[in-house]
């Protein structure tokens, strides 16, 4: 139980953290590694097939601007592909948006928010790929949800507290 996440540069790895850390958390392995659809084009094909032969169920790819990336990694794989738009200046993350989300008909890439919890929806949507042959993974997920519902009625009741001193 493999997904691989690849970013354009390392200048997203910061804002991935949510999606590293929510792999871990839900115990899925992952292989992470810089490469650029249109700076590294021949070893990111490469890495395609060797993390296919390696076992790897799902890509994730986060790239910023014309973020070609998820888009030129479902054109050679018939492997879910997930796209994470970041939000760089000067457009702010609209430009990688639309160039993750926007693919045509036949190259499917499903597309996160941008920034938010984009890179973190990224790794759970993955997980729930997973899941579905995998019953370890599944009340994984089972469990977080609980866990994320707990931590909010926890909020809940401490401002209920606090509205009422
Ligand atoms: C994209 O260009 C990368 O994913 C990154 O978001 C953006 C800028 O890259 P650097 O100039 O910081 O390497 O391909």
């Amino acid at each position: 139980m493999k997904v691989a996440l690849i970013m354009g540069s390392d200048s997203d790895l910061p804002r991935l953290k949510p999606c590293l850390d929510s792999l871990q958390s839900l115990d899925i392995a992952c292989e992470a590694r810089v490469l650029s659809a249109h700076r590294t084009p021949a070893a990111l094909v490469a890495f395609l097939k060797e993390a296919t032969e390696d076992g790897v169920k799902v890509f994730l790819c986060a790239a910023g601007g014309a973020a070609h990336l998820a888009g030129v990694v479902a054109a050679h794989t018939d492997l879910p592909v997930i796209g994470i738009p970041m939000d760089n200046a000067p457009l702010g993350g609209l430009d990688a948006l639309l160039a993750t989300v926007q693919m045509p008909a036949g190259i499917p890439v499903a597309t996160v928010a941008v920034g938010g919890g984009g890179p973190a929806n990224a790794a759970l949507f993955a997980a729930r790929i997973l899941a579905v042959s995998n019953e370890g993974l599944a009340a994984r997920l089972v469990q977080f949800r609980e866990d994320q519902a707990a931590k909010v009625m926890k909020k809940n009741e401490k401002l209920q507290a606090e509205l009422q001193s």
